[in-house]
């Protein structure tokens, strides 16, 4: 029983913890590239599925003058106040995001490193359009 409850206790603390250092902009998620995801091209739309987790978005690489059809997978239990809506003000783009399969779709112009976030600005990751 103290040994149930003390587990409790610490996986709250490290999830306040890592709460707390988000609000101050440190993420305990690093960027990593390794995680980029690349669009793949079939019949003139790139296709790209990702996948969301608490206090993460993935980076993703697309093709300039293609449509994207973007794939937000938001695993069971991970939708919260903070990532559940998605913001991406170059293309004009705010979406809520449900459990399961969420779709965003728009055609990157420029060459440039687009960034996306939540809603509050919390959760920060980038769109790399290339050529
Ligand atoms: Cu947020």
């Amino acid at each position: 029983m103290h040994t149930i409850s003390a587990l409790i206790i610490f996986v709250m603390g490290i999830h306040m913890f890592s709460n707390g250092l988000a609000l101050s902009g440190i993420s305990l998620m690093q960027k990593t590239d390794k995680n980029m995801e690349m669009a793949v091209v079939e019949n003139g739309i790139q296709y790209i599925r990702t996948e969301i987790d608490d206090g993460y978005y993935p980076a993703i690489t697309v093709r300039k003058g293609i449509p994207v059809e973007w794939t937000i997978i938001v695993p069971e239990g991970k939708l919260n106040g903070c990532n559940g809506e998605i913001l991406i003000p170059a293309y004009d783009i705010d979406v809520k995001l449900y459990e399961g399969e969420n779709h965003i779709s728009f055609i990157p112009h420029t060459v440039e490193i687009v960034p996306y976030s939540c809603w509050m600005g919390m959760i920060k990751s980038s769109i790399d359009v290339v050529n």
